[in-house]
């Protein structure tokens, strides 16, 4: 419960909105150690420099309630299959509706640390849950509250485990074998070609200041799509 280690959300609605598009919401997806907090700080700058407010969350976490779920799912000694995914959802619920819904409501685009393809990925591809079911609950919890653009920060398992080795308290999810996160990257490319459209893959091989210009273009070439 004491343990939330990152802020709820970073707000930055103090900005003049000199953009008349209207909230976007996107998200940003990975595998362990694939640079997420360093592309979380490229898309904020950037949207900064649009002018546009947004807030920046993440999953599981990014409200009251789901912080307190968050904890459950990362620090339990041991979870079932189902039970993970069903609190991952029952955390996207409450952020859902106390969050991500009104603040898009209101004008203010949404940037969220992982969302439902890390469901997918996850607890379809990693835990071997059927994809229907994952389905089923996007249904029923998500709706029609989806991303208008996804950033997958796809980096090679091994690279992404030799990044995050020096992580001295790896979470129950963090301290997966190998082929765990081979799945989960299979589970990622799987979801980008159903919706090639909306998830754009960035390589996160590469340097970070590579990572940052891809992430920069992709950026660009939606708000020019949007605009
Ligand atoms: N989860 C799930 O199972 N199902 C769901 O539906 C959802 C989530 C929503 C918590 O997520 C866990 O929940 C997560 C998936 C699961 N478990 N895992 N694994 P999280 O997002 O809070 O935790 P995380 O995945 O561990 O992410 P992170 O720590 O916030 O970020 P990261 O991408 O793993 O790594 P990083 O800290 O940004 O970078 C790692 C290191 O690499 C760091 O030292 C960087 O300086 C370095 N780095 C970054 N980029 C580069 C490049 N390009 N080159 C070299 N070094 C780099």
């Amino acid at each position: 419960m004491n343990n939330i280690k990152k802020p709820l959300q970073n707000t930055s609605r103090d900005y003049v909105q000199v953009s008349k598009l209207a909230a976007k919401f996107i998200t940003l997806e990975g595998s362990e150690g694939a640079g997420k907090s360093t592309a979380m700080k490229v898309i904020k700058e950037k949207l900064e420099s649009w002018q546009v407010p947004f807030i920046s969350t993440r999953e599981p976490g990014g409200e009251h309630n789901a912080e307190h779920i968050r904890e459950l799912l990362l620090h339990s000694q041991h979870l079932a299959a189902k039970t993970e995914l069903l609190l991952m959802f029952a955390a996207r619920n409450e952020h859902l509706e106390k969050v991500i819904r009104p603040t898009l409501a209101d004008g203010t685009w949404v940037v969220s640390d992982r969302f439902v393809d890390a469901s997918y990925a996850y607890q379809g591809f990693g835990r071997g849950i059927d994809w229907s079911s994952i389905e089923y609950l996007e249904k029923f919890v998500v709706g029609t509250t989806k991303p208008d653009l996804t950033l997958l920060l796809d980096v090679d398992p091994a690279e992404g485990l030799n990044r995050a080795a020096n992580r001295s308290n790896k979470d129950r999810i963090e301290r997966e074998a190998l082929s765990f996160f081979e799945n989960i990257r299979k589970g990622y490319h799987q979801r980008v070609k159903s919706e090639p459209e909306r998830i754009k893959v960035v390589n996160a091989n590469d340097s970070i200041e590579a990572v940052a210009e891809a992430i920069n273009s992709e950026l660009q070439l939606f708000k020019n799509k949007i605009s």
